[in-house]
């Protein structure tokens, strides 16, 4: 292993403790965190020669200029936000990798023929505001006043929280870039599944990123007192959100590679002696092709729905984020591939069930993406984990695509 891919595991750790929950992982939109991995991960772009800047989203921005006249510009990055508990390489790894990259053909005197910026993007995991991609979105210019009015938790609005973060009015910005100044956008992220660990490689190729619908489905009955109505005359909205979890999970699972997952649900207001008289649960559904990830969706709905009808219950629904299966460059996926085979020897192209911010940037210009191993297939979990071998390997591919990409130029 060289010196920067010790340098590389270094950085991933001590990014990885940064936090707003002592403890665990957690850094989550515009907060205290994320305003330090922002200070912490620009004086590492710094470092490595790159001007840096943050958006008024939040979004981190390092650019190295090359001396080339009408140079063009490849966008790297990945987020640097995490859901809840996280681990230390999903989004972070995208966003330093591309720096100590940087760093690797700098000490060895490489100067490229295009621009590059290295992007940490401010939010992907949809944790603090139910839309995802707030970050590439205003980054790409597709940040719609319709997303400013998204609530969290405490009940401040998307565009409440922004302006509060930059202290002054914001409108949703213009595209950072015209697609006629990209040559496209690269990201690196773990696999977050157990292809590449069944294949024994270290890293594989992107080919697209699976079809995503989100939504959260309230059901309403009628709240009681838990020790004096009689089970028959009970409205209760908690069991029959149970009974459709349990539903969905079958669902799913009769139909692979079909998806679907209640990650989250709620009894405002409950307590352990009242009967649920609301219960509020999030669905996440995904699948390679739209048409069948859409279809699975209204299904799924309707049978909350008639669910709900036979326990004399509501059940509202609303559609929270929907993102259509994405490709990859064909173009910029054979040159990846090119630079996989030279370093590991053999390229596997594998599909993402998880969704990126490239889904955004897509509109934007051509992406690729490379994905490296992480050890059970574990994501979203304090134990992610990918080894300093693999890292090792996805290093040496990206500075290889990088030398390549620039030797055509
Ligand atoms: O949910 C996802 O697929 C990604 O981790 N945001
Ligand atoms: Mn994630
Ligand atoms: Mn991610």
């Amino acid at each position: 292993m060289g010196e920067h891919s010790h340098q590389l595991v270094r950085l991933l750790d001590e990014l990885g403790r940064i936090t707003d929950e002592p403890g665990r992982l957690t850094r989550t939109f515009l907060s205290p965190a994320m305003e330090r991995a922002n200070h912490l991960v620009g004086g590492w772009m710094r470092e490595a020669g790159l001007t840096v800047r943050e958006d008024e989203t939040g979004n981190l921005i390092g650019r190295l200029e090359s001396p080339q006249a009408g140079a063009k510009t490849l966008l790297l990055g990945s987020h640097l936000d995490t859901v809840r508990n996280a681990g230390r390489f999903d989004g972070a790894l995208g966003v330093v990798l591309p720096i100590v990259a940087l760093a690797e053909l700098k000490s060895r005197g490489v100067t490229l023929p295009f621009h590059v910026e290295v992007l940490g993007f401010s939010e992907e995991e949809a944790v603090r505001f139910s839309g995802a991609y707030i970050g590439s979105k205003a980054f790409t210019g597709r940040l719609r006043v319709a997303d400013l009015r998204l609530r969290d938790a405490r009940n401040h609005t998307l565009l409440e929280v922004i302006e509060a973060h930059a202290e002054k009015r914001y409108t949703p910005p213009k595209a950072a870039h015209h697609k006629s100044n990209l040559l496209g956008y690269f990201e690196v992220h773990i696999e977050q599944g157990p292809v590449l660990e069944a294949k024994k490689l270290a890293v594989g190729v992107v080919s697209t990123i699976a079809s995503q619908a989100r939504g959260r489905l309230t059901f309403r009955g009628k709240a009681g007192h838990a020790g004096t109505t009689p089970m028959n005359l009970r409205r209760d909205a908690l069991a029959g959100a149970a009974e459709f979890v349990i539903f969905a999970e079958a669902f799913a699972g009769a139909r692979p590679p079909l998806v679907a997952t209640v990650g989250t649900i709620n009894v405002p207001g409950g307590a352990a002696n009242v009967i649920p008289g609301e219960t509020v649960l999030s669905i996440d559904v995904r699948h390679p092709d739209d048409a069948i990830c859409d279809a699975a969706l209204a299904e799924l709905v309707r049978q909350a729905q008639r669910t709900a009808r036979q326990r004399q219950l509501v059940c509202e629904w609303e559609p929270t984020m929907r993102h259509s299966a994405t490709p990859c460059s064909p173009e910029l996926t054979k040159q990846l591939a090119r630079s996989v085979r030279a370093v590991q020897g053999k390229s596997l192209t594998l599909m993402s069930g998880a969704g990126h911010d490239g889904v955004v940037l897509a509109a934007l210009t051509p992406i690729a993406m490379l994905f490296v191993r992480c050890r059970d297939g574990l994501s979203h979990h304090p134990d992610e984990y990918a080894s300093p071998k693999d890292l090792d390997v996805a290093l040496r591919v990206v500075v290889d695509f990088l030398e390549r990409l620039g030797a055509e130029k």
